[in-house]
């Protein structure tokens, strides 16, 4: 026998109070409310009744099909607030998981790569070593002596009487020289160490330094392999000139500077209206250096080389604040 409407309206009230879970809601809102669900039948079926009996039997099964609207949403509502009351600690413990931000290699990084990738193309290795380092690798073997400014306790970290923060990645080229006879071809990347911060400084920077040795180098192989590096990382048609300097470590020395990358040697603001912009430093090496680590001076010679990588990496992506590189933001890392 069919079941009278007030028979299926309390049916699934009932069913609907007990109700745990959405998902058992939606199947109840289906199998009464649905296409083919049990109120629906029912008011379909109106149609094949006596006329007599119809209007009332129309008006009774729209009420319960609004009764049951209504129980739908109130078991939808009762469901989600006990739901929430089953957080963890405030947390839904059934959401998805945010995926994690995606990391990004640091400008740095990759720049260091790039340089490193052009000398190795040139036949040099890529040598690291400490960031600790003696008085003796870090000043004497590189013939700055005592007095000279740079050791100065205003440039350099001190970490005990004879021990500092490498001012520079030279001692690992000493400390090469001293496992390795000649020839040597090699570049010491890494960071670097200095008491100061500005604009363009920070305390701990990056730094390449290269060293080759052999027999007969010339001033001009070091112009070579320089105008080779600085085309390679910055436009190939930049121009670039030798400026003498001066390094402890160096003789005679050279200042490198390439032409504006911002206005193209025309005058800007970025080159102080030279036209013309450091990028790095170098000479021939010293002999003093040979003769520190033995290194028979009457036959070999060699040329070498340094450059704060910040400041390519500056130039290079146009980049006025250092201290970008070492704040991790997202934004300014994914630039890159
Ligand atoms: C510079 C400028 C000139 C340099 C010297 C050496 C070493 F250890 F081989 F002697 N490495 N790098 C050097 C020479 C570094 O930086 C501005």
């Amino acid at each position: 026998m069919d079941k009278t409407i007030d028979d299926i309206q309390a049916e699934a009230l009932a069913a609907l109070e007990s109700a745990e879970t959405a998902e058992e809601v939606g199947r109840l809102s289906v199998r009464y409310l649905g296409r083919k669900g049990l109120v629906t039948q029912y008011l379909r079926n109106i149609s094949s009744l006596p006329e007599n009996e119809r209007p009332d039997a129309g008006k009774k099964a729209n009420q319960t099909k609004k009764i049951l609207e209504q129980a739908i949403k109130s078991a939808e509502k009762r469901i989600a607030a006990q739901q929430k009351t089953e957080l963890v600690g405030g947390v839904d413990v059934t959401l998805p998981g945010r995926p994690a931000p995606r990391g990004h290699m640091h400008p740095i990084t990759q720049i260091t790569r790039r340089i490193c990738d052009i000398f190795v193309r040139m036949g040099f290795d890529i040598v690291e070593g400490p960031e600790v380092e003696s008085d003796y690798y870090n000043f004497e073997a590189l013939n700055i002596p005592k007095n000279h400014p740079a050791r100065d306790m205003q440039d350099t970290f001190y970490i005990a009487e004879n021990i500092v923060l490498r001012t520079h990645t030279s001692p690992l080229q000493v400390r090469m020289m001293e496992q390795y006879p000649p020839p040597l071809r090699v570049v010491a990347p890494g960071k670097v160490y200095r008491c100061d911060s500005d604009l363009t400084h920070t305390p701990m920077f990056h730094q390449i330094e290269g060293l080759l040795v052999d027999e007969e180098v010339s001033f001009g192989d070091l112009k070579g392999v320089l105008t080779e590096f600085v085309q390679k990382v910055f436009d190939p048609d930049t121009s670039i000139r030798f400026r003498p300097s001066f390094f402890p470590f160096t003789e005679p020395s050279a200042e490198v500077d390439i032409q504006c990358v911002m206005c193209r040697g025309r005058g800007c603001k970025v080159c102080s209206h030279t036209g013309w912009l450091e990028v790095l430093g170098c000479g021939m090496v010293h002999p003093a250096l040979f003769e520190n680590v033995g290194y028979d001076t009457r036959r070999y010679c060699g040329f070498a080389f340094g450059m704060g990588i910040e400041r390519i990496a500056m130039l290079k992506y146009g980049i006025n604040d250092i201290r970008l590189f070492f704040e991790s933001d997202d934004r300014f890392l994914r630039q890159f």
